[in-house]
């Protein structure tokens, strides 16, 4: 929630000491240890100026600035020196990471042993790689292949802070965790942690074309290169796999969905295996987005019928060549029969009969496919959000062991505010696999602030109700609820080659949500955003506390100022840049906004109870009785399924009309709120990065406003009511909004 007012006044205070945070009196010992790192302190600060540069945002959240003196000085004598085995390129990302990040903090580079030191030290490993760690084997036994344990522990009168783990890449999530306390100011006393990550595979989708352009980016051009791949690998790839593994996602799908079949010819693989040389000590698997017609278009066949014996054997051919460059990949990600894209249905087959023939391919190496549910077709008669149920739930239980099905959050597309997909818990015997979009394709595109955090948490929490209460969305996801032990999260990423990553400083909060939601599917998203801002701009208080107000109302704004009260699909045609609410004919009746809103001169919303399209008969009968009636629904989600006159009574007692109204104007006084608490904070933010945060706060409020006057104008052209009082007019008449043409605007699908 908003802080109201009051903050302001806390951010003109003076900035709290930073000891009051930390754990922190020097103990015996520190002294020494601190006198041996003081030695190298002159010579880590000279090499950490060398390699100084302006607040680009390129660091992200593992930018690991200086801890004030006496901060350090405490960690420096808590941690003592590294032990961290050495023989392994994962083993070697660790230790560079523990260099690099306690350098940058601590101001000192930690001296590192690869194995034995009587002293106090902090101790990374397995039990193979170090002996502390191998008497620890017990305590491991639970973590599995990725998790690992944060300990103090008292061995033979030596203090030791342990980072232990089964795997090597347990040890490097563990040393990015670490990193991550002394980032954020946590004590380390008593530091006992066990982790490990609740979804198997926890994948970055790429909607990255061959040509550099992506779809529904808006952070530059890819970070691919393919045309100096495999030569040139550039070390942003690396920096790139870092980020990554800094969150425990450790899967990438390499290129868009709308998949161009070249990816799988042999010269891109060859540059497909350079990438995933690159992230593999880092935990991270590459896929592939398979064009489901690439027997025809790459191996001459007259055909893609997947139960044609010929096309089943291009595919193996093609799997086993692919493993043969690149012996852990990951597996097939597979848009099919949607939005133009080649599937099975083109030759009578089922989606599960084409996922099967690929799963089948990949199952000898152990990959898997991730089939898309994102499927709807103009053709079909009917509401689009009930498609994707009506053609996968009659599969549930024909799909192999290896295929998950990847479904979007809600059953239209990535809206800023949609209820959960039907088809989470209605398809117990096939494991389903979340699809986020980090992208913020519907939600402002880079320059909006808004953090996504809520968003997610929304769905994931949401209650199924498939097996009765507690069967939330996240346990759908997690496998416990249905009992499946491949499970999977996918979220379509944000970077681009753009020198922030993600198109702009605070859209790297979303990536970074994403990811420790990834790992967690019931973290909080408060708790993740406050870290975040520690970890990015400062652990002061007096920072975090503002910037984490700002960012965890800035998705309910974007609601309210682009589609309040279970609106969607309102945005202009094609580049979906702004507003849209009038958009009409075209080729599809469901790439229209009149499609969605269904405005007329006597109300408004999208009927989808028992007398309307019925979609509320698709989730459990429990959630089914609360989406499909007028008093139980929440007002959120209103108009999504609900059609309700302008004059219908809210709960607040106001119309329906003067409620919508007020939503839009609530939705942009929040983001001016955001520019004045962000104007508060110059004095405590570098100047490069709060300039560009404040001019894009500019942008949004210009934008959010665009969005209030173009909406409100066009639905008082439907409700022919007047603005509830304090509601300004819109300054233009409505022919001017739908006017307004944006040729170059980005990230448009092509
Ligand atoms: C990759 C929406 C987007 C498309 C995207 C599609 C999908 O329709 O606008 O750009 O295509 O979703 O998720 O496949």
């Amino acid at each position: 929630m908003w802080v109201p007012g009051g903050m302001m006044e806390h951010v003109a205070l003076p900035r709290p000491p930073m000891r009051r945070m930390l754990p922190l009196t020097l103990r015996r010992g520190e002294r020494r240890l601190s006198r041996r790192w003081a030695g190298r302190v002159l010579l880590a600060l000279l090499a950490v100026a060398g390699v100084a540069h302006a607040e680009d945002g390129y660091a992200l959240w593992l930018r690991h600035a200086p801890l004030e003196a006496s901060v350090a000085t405490s960690y420096r004598g808590q941690l003592g020196d590294v032990v961290a085995p050495d023989a392994t390129a994962t083993q070697r990302a660790a230790r560079e990471e523990l260099q690099r990040g306690l350098s940058g903090m601590l101001g000192v580079a930690p001296r590192l042993h690869s194995n034995a030191f009587d002293g106090d030290a902090l101790v990374l490993g397995t039990p193979d790689s170090n002996p502390v760690v191998a008497e620890m084997e017990g305590a491991l036994a639970s973590l599995g292949g990725e998790g690992y344990l944060l300990q103090r522990r008292h061995v033979g009168g030596r203090v030791l802070t342990v980072v232990a783990a089964r795997s090597d890449i347990g040890v490097l999530y563990g040393v990015f965790h670490l990193l991550r306390l002394v980032q954020t100011g946590a004590s380390l006393d008593g530091l006992d942690v066990r982790e490990s990550p609740r979804v198997q595979h926890r994948v970055l989708d790429h909607w990255d074309n061959l040509d550099g352009y992506v779809e529904r980016g808006y952070a530059g051009a890819s970070l691919w290169d393919w045309h100096t791949l495999p030569d040139w690998k550039d070390p942003r790839y690396t920096d790139y796999a870092r980020a990554n593994a800094s969150l425990g996602i450790n899967g990438s799908v390499l290129n868009n969905v709308n998949a161009d079949a070249l990816s799988l010819s042999p010269m891109y693989l060859e540059k497909t295996a350079a990438l995933a040389d690159v992230f593999r000590p880092y935990g991270i698997r590459v896929y592939l987005s398979a064009r489901f017609s690439a027997p025809m278009e790459l191996g001459g066949l007259a055909t893609a019928d997947p139960l044609e014996p010929a096309v089943r054997q291009w595919w193996r051919d093609k799997a086993d060549a692919i493993y043969r460059r690149v012996p852990d990949f990951g597996g097939f990600l597979v848009k099919a029969n949607s939005e133009g894209q080649p599937g099975p249905q083109d030759y009578g087959r089922s989606h599960a009969d084409g996922a099967n023939m690929l799963a089948d391919a990949l199952a000898p190496h152990g990959g898997i496919v991730m089939w898309r549910a994102f499927v709807y077709s103009h053709e079909a008669p009917g509401d689009r959000a009930t498609q994707a149920y009506r053609e996968f739930v009659g599969l549930d239980g024909a799909f192999r062991p290896n295929v998950l099905l990847q479904v979007k959050n809600g059953p239209i597309d990535f809206q800023p505010r949609e209820p959960f997909h039907p088809l989470f818990g209605a398809m117990p015997r096939t494991p389903l696999m979340m699809e986020f979009q980090i992208t913020k394709e519907y939600l402002g595109f880079a320059t909006h602030l808004v953090y996504l955090g809520p968003l997610y948490e929304e769905v994931l929490r949401a209650d199924t109700r498939a097996r009765g209460p507690g069967s939330t969305v996240a346990r759908v996801v997690d496998g416990t609820l249905h009992g499946h032990a491949l499970t999977g999260i996918a979220g379509v990423a944000n970077v681009g080659a753009g020198r922030t990553w993600s198109g702009s400083h605070f859209d790297q909060a979303n990536w970074y949500a994403f990811g420790r939601l990834a790992w967690n599917p019931d973290q909080s998203a408060a708790d993740i955003a406050r870290d975040w801002v520690a970890m990015t701009f400062s652990p002061d208080p007096a920072v975090v506390g503002p910037i984490v107000a700002m960012m965890m109302g800035s998705r309910q704004a974007a609601v309210d100022y682009m589609t309040p009260l279970g609106l969607h699909h309102l945005m202009a045609r094609g580049h979906h840049y702004g507003p849209g609410p009038w958009v009409d004919g075209g080729p599809r009746a469901d790439w229209t906004s009149i499609y969605y809103h269904r405005a007329d001169r006597d109300g408004i919303g999208f009927d989808r109870t028992a007398s309307g399209s019925n979609a509320v008969g698709q989730y459990a009968p429990a959630v089914a009785r609360e989406f499909g009636d007028l008093s139980r629904v929440p007002e959120d989600l209103l108009l999504w399924f609900h059609h309700v006159p302008w004059d219908h009574r809210m709960r607040s007692g106001d119309t329906l009309w003067n409620a919508l109204v007020q939503r839009y104007g609530r939705g942009v006084r929040y983001v001016e709120r955001m520019q004045r608490s962000w104007d508060a904070l110059e004095d405590r933010i570098d100047a490069p990065r709060h300039r560009q945060v404040a001019a894009f706060l500019r942008i949004q409020h210009d934008e959010a406003q665009w969005w209030r006057d173009a909406s409100v104008a066009y639905f008082q052209s439907m409700s022919g009511l007047p603005l509830p009082a304090g509601e300004a007019a819109p300054p233009h008449p409505l022919a001017y909004y739908e006017g307004l043409r944006f040729p170059y605007a980005p990230g448009d699908g092509r």
